[in-house]
């Protein structure tokens, strides 16, 4: 088999990858381990970017999330008693959208699907040849064959538990690796939400964060401990948890109802750096991960994905490598900007056990930020994504 671009992963980046390839003229071939049963229903984001809304409608697959998103202006943060909402629109005119990444993932299978080109769904063993070479190719097993795709460009889009990043020799990579002491405990479940926006509360329980999937489905998180087992939290037990770390003004809101997913997620950051190795190219969590609390994981995978595709776009179109030779920089410029501002985020609102006086500068450096235009100016900018960024 062969294709100009073989990618690796049908998760949000590999997925609108191939999409943006497509519609320019450009093969690709999408690989992916799991079922499209699974792929589809694997929770996880909510937030999207207006500039990840704009790739997504030049990728051609942004009508039902036109119709469907939820368009917040603005979210709240909480601390103790105190609380106060950040206006995202008076402050920059801009706007987040709420649309699961299920959603966004259906989206762009049936894009795919409606063109005749669904992924490869379930192929097992891939594995990554020659892509230092000229000809890069990537063999795997499909229904018990093996097969090997020969490609021009290799897209590493599988994840943080990939293979993509293990075909990039140690002594070139760096790899910058930071983890805290707690989890996300996140639950799903089908009653309104509390809130019609979201609202972060740093408490002295932990962390808890309202969102929303739609006007029907909500969304929870609490800051629980490293070694936390789910099976310890009855619906009943998170649901007392969440309203107490919510606070008295917005715990009658909150409306109880089964859970539909529980799940716990690490609050960790992850940069490989470069996320190019010869003719392989590193995208999304594969490359990077950031702590969820800036909600920026999918964001910057859709930024990977777009700056590759047009990368790719102008290597076939004009014979240039330059773009594809700069893409791991000017990735990395907003990966890092997106680390530093979750990692930020994080500290502002979670307990810190063991950093003596935490709460005190988090009371501090929340007041700053209510009382500071300028401060929240900063935070809007960070959390809308940024627009002005160059490598220096
Ligand atoms: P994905 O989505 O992990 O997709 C990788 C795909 O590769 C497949 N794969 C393989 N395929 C073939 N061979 C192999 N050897 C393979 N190994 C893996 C996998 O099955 C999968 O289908 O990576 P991608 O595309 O880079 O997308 C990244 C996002 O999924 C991730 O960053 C976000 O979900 C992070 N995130 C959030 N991001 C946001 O922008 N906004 C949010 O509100 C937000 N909330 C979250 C989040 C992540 C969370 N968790 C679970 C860590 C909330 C949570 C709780
Ligand atoms: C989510 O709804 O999954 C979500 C929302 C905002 C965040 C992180 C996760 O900051």
């Amino acid at each position: 088999m062969r294709t100009q671009v073989g990618i690796v992963g049908a998760g949000p980046a590999g997925l609108l990858l191939s999409q943006l390839l497509r519609l320019a003229g450009i093969d690709s071939m999408v690989l992916e381990r799991r079922s499209r049963d699974y792929v589809e229903h694997r929770i996880r984001a909510g937030v999207l970017e207006d500039g990840t809304v704009k790739t997504l409608e030049r990728a051609g697959v942004a009508a039902r999330l036109h119709r469907e998103a939820l368009r917040h202006d603005g979210f709240t943060l909480a601390m103790d008693d105190g609380e106060f909402r950040v206006d995202l629109a008076a402050l920059t005119e801009r706007s987040i959208y709420v649309y699961g990444q299920t959603e966004l993932t259906r989206d762009l299978i049936d894009a795919h699907e409606a063109a005749g080109l669904l992924p490869l769904f379930e192929v097992e063993d891939v594995q990554l040849h020659d892509v230092a070479g000229t000809r890069p190719s990537i063999s795997f097993r499909q229904n018990g064959t093996e097969q090997r795709l020969i490609c021009d460009f290799i897209a590493g889009c599988d994840g943080f538990h990939g293979v993509s990043r293990t075909a990039i020799p140690e002594h070139v990579m760096k790899v910058d690796e930071k983890s805290l002491p707690f989890e996300w405990l996140g639950m799903l479940a089908d009653v309104p939400p509390c809130h019609h926006e979201l609202i972060y509360a740093n408490h002295q329980r932990g962390f808890v964060l309202a969102s929303m999937r739609s006007a029907t489905r909500s969304r929870y998180y609490i800051q629980v401990a490293a070694d936390e087992d789910v099976a310890d939290w009855s619906d009943a037990r998170f649901w007392d948890e969440v309203a107490t770390r919510l606070g008295p003004n917005v715990a009658p809101y909150v409306v109880r109802g089964p859970a539909l997913e529980k799940s716990i997620a690490p609050l960790r950051s992850f940069v490989a750096e470069p996320m190019q190795y010869g003719r392989l190219f590193l995208a999304g969590d594969a490359a990077h991960i950031v702590p969820p609390t800036g909600a920026k994981g999918l964001n910057l995978a859709a930024h990977d994905a777009l700056l590759l595709a047009d990368a790719l776009i102008e290597r076939y179109r004009d014979q240039s490598d330059a773009a594809l030779e700069s893409y791991s920089a000017r990735a990395l410029t907003r990966v890092r900007n997106a680390e530093n501002f979750s990692w930020w985020f994080t500290r502002a609102m979670h307990r810190l056990d063991d950093e003596p006086h935490s709460r005190e500068r988090q009371r501090a450096e929340l007041a700053h930020l209510r009382n500071s235009h300028e401060a929240q100016l900063a935070l809007a900018e960070n959390y809308l994504g940024l627009t002005k960024e160059h490598p220096v």
